[in-house]
């Protein structure tokens, strides 16, 4: 192996080696415990330190860097203390996720660390956000993310590059290509001659880089981050290395032919580096047994505080108190002046007032900026706020629910306008996986609002009606706030953006341009967890949100003479069951509407809660009446017949008469 050290200083070439030695101590130390039961899972990086630790080297220490399952050097030389790390890997409360989750699963702010999640990819689209918010706040910095060969095979890698290329951020893409996703050859993970390649369909610089060679690493590595942080753009570093051990420990390496582990046995970044410092006395024998004993003895002081911390106690409060960052929530109210507008017109003034208020809010959507969204909700707001916080998107939900996500580490909240809900599929992953479990896991908030332009009734078919809250409300860590009427709309709206947790927010577009109210012109806020009792009757209750509110009250309002509670949810998640029970007490019987289809929905769940929770006040069996178990359909007469609310008099009337 040949090294270029250029004019490196001996101190500087030691302090490398040193960083070098220390993961692959700790992985040698690991190994043992692993055999020994000691701790669960290992993902061995032994034969690919010089990557971490050079690219590490590399970086300033307050540049984010966004590791893999491979890259304990990443960890070790941002000098984060050993014993936390152990207990990490022991679930225990001193590590970073509280006994929440495993191994490299983590991220901490103190060591601008974002760990990843077992889906791989979604690093890639959050390094774009942290990346964003470093040009947005001047601060020419770059951001490092981690992914396998095999990772580059997932859509999140191509939809992070394209991101990152269009918007030009500093971004390293370090692509460790270690020759195996698993079991995987590269071979059947991919065509082309090297992936570095890849960069040129995205306009993008690439390199490779030797990935044994810590030298090469730290070097490149160095000189391109200068530059990017003068020039901002991304860059696709391919390093070429190799997987020593099995994917993780108890799977082996039989598939892997000999005569390649030979070869790159003879590549080893440690031993080849420290052979390179001895030949040129920069490390004697004496300076290499100090080094060890120094780092074993640290390995084993810290392994003996971890293994000295208690296991963690379970208590179901903190568990259930930290899916959530708490926040004050700050009741606003709006002096009286008031305009009778339309629910579209509500969510727009409500989202331009948050614009104002927020200097560092920043929207993110397709066609949101010059076009003014498909729904004309962002109009003009280009021209007041600019292009930095009115950012149109290439079509890549992933990238960008992602990007949102990155932001948020960095501090800077964000909206994101899906274009239809049903979209958001397309972004499911990073949602429901990255932001929903972010601040359960390791305490870093989501702060993070997606709008969903949702629901029928419009004969958009299938893929453009869809009212999918379910699946959401399934997802600890998601709120999902689903607004009947424009004042509820624009006050909902500004509350969920002061929310730091991710909000999902439905908005019917049924009745963006049919409903209408008087509505404060100045900002407000409303509470989440508060329904808003609509009608007061004692018949019955009807329980509806969204669309469903209007269907409601069209048919109550059709001579049925039945004086109906109606009560609007407002928000799913939070719910609020107080204002359920004393309904329900009051009344006796109780109907739940629902536009979704039936199996699934929230109504399954408010009807279940009513029966555990006040039964005995119960006059009849509750209710539900919703959509059809279909799709959607989009001729009219089928998509009729699909919604729920011509089936909702007739079952109303069973239950007066019950
Ligand atoms: C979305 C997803 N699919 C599959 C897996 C299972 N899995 C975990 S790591 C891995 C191989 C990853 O290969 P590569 O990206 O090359 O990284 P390496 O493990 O070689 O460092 C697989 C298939 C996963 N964690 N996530």
């Amino acid at each position: 192996m040949h090294y270029h050290p250029g004019n490196m200083s001996t101190e500087e070439l030691v302090g490398l080696y040193k960083a070098l030695l220390k993961p692959r101590l700790i992985e040698e130390k690991m190994l043992i415990l692993l055999r020994q039961g000691k701790i669960s899972k290992w993902f061995s990086g032994i034969g690919q330190e010089a990557i971490a630790v050079g690219v590490t080297m590399a970086l300033h220490p307050e540049e984010y860097i966004l590791p893999m399952h491979r890259n304990l050097g990443v960890f070790t030389t941002r000098g984060i203390p050993l014993s936390r790390l152990f207990s990490q890997w022991q679930g225990k409360a001193n590590g970073f996720t509280r006994g929440r989750d495993r191994s490299f699963h983590f991220g901490t702010r103190d060591y601008k660390i974002v760990g990843m999640i077992s889906h791989l990819g979604p690093q890639l689209g959050v390094a774009n956000g942290i990346a964003l918010a470093s040009l947005l706040q001047q601060k020419q910095e770059v951001t490092a993310v981690f992914t396998g060969e095999g990772g580059t095979s997932e859509g999140d890698f191509h939809e992070a590059l394209n991101v990152a290329s269009v918007w030009q951020l500093p971004v390293l893409f370090c692509i460790e290509n270690n020759g195996y996703g698993l079991s995987t050859p590269t071979d059947e993970q991919y065509r082309c001659e090297d992936l570095a390649d890849r960069a040129v369909g995205y306009g993008m610089e690439s390199h490779i880089i030797d990935g044994n060679n810590v030298i090469a690493v730290y070097t490149q590595v160095s000189q391109l981050a200068e530059r990017m942080r003068k020039q901002p753009r991304p860059v696709l570093l391919e390093f070429k290395t190799f997987r020593m051990r099995g994917h993780e420990e108890a799977s082996g390496t039989k598939y892997v032919p000999q005569e390649l582990m030979d070869t790159w046995a003879a590549k080893d970044p440690v031993i080849n580096f420290q052979a390179f410092l001895r030949e040129k006395g920069m490390l004697t024998e004496s300076d290499e047994v100090a080094f060890k004993a120094q780092i074993l003895s640290e390995i084993d002081t810290h392994l003996e505080q971890a293994f000295q911390e208690p296991p963690i106690v379970p208590a179901v409060d903190r568990e259930l108190r930290d899916v959530y960052k708490p926040w004050d929530y700050e009741a606003i109210e709006a002096p009286k002046a008031s305009a009778n507008i339309r629910f579209v017109d509500a969510i727009s003034q409500g989202l331009r007032q948050s614009m104002e208020r927020h200097s560092d809010l920043v929207l993110m959507g397709q066609d949101i900026a010059e076009y003014g969204g498909v729904f004309k909700i962002t109009e003009g707001f280009l021209e007041q706020f600019g292009k930095d916080r009115v950012r149109n998107t290439p079509i890549c939900e992933s990238g960008i629910v992602e990007a949102a996500m990155g932001l948020s580490i960095a501090g800077i909240k964000s909206s994101v306008e899906m274009q239809f809900a049903d979209f958001i599929s397309s972004g499911f992953n990073p949602l429901v996986n990255y932001l929903a479990k972010s601040h359960y896991r390791w305490g870093q908030e989501a702060d993070v609002v997606i709008r969903m332009p949702c629901g029928g009734g419009v004969g958009a078919g299938p893929f453009h009606s869809q009212t999918n809250e379910a699946w959401f409300t399934k997802t600890p860590g998601l709120k999902v706030v689903y607004p009947a009427f424009p004042y509820d709309a624009k006050g909902l709206l500004a509350t969920a953006i002061n929310d730091p947790n991710p909000v999902l927010f439905f908005e019917h577009k049924g009745l963006y341009r049919t409903i209408r109210q008087e509505v404060p012109e100045a900002y407000y806020t409303l509470p989440f967890g508060k329904a808003a009792l609509i009608r007061e009757g004692m018949d019955v209750t009807v329980i509806a949100y969204g669309a469903a509110v209007h269907w409601a009250l069209d048919i109550l309002d059709n001579n049925l003479d039945i004086l109906a509670d109606v009560i609007d949810l407002r928000t799913l998640q939070p719910l609020d069951t107080e204002a359920i029970i004393t309904s329900v007490k009051k009344t006796g019987k109780v109907i739940i509407l629902q536009e979704d289809s039936l199996f699934g929905g929230i109504a399954s769940d408010i009807s279940a809660f009513i029966m555990e929770s006040c039964f005995e006040y119960l006059d009849a069996p509750v209710k539900r009446v919703a959509s059809l178990e279909t799709p959607i359909p989009f001729a009219s007469p089928l998509e009729a017949q699909y919604l729920a609310k011509d089936r909702f008099e007739e079952a109303l009337k069973q239950l007066i008469k019950y």
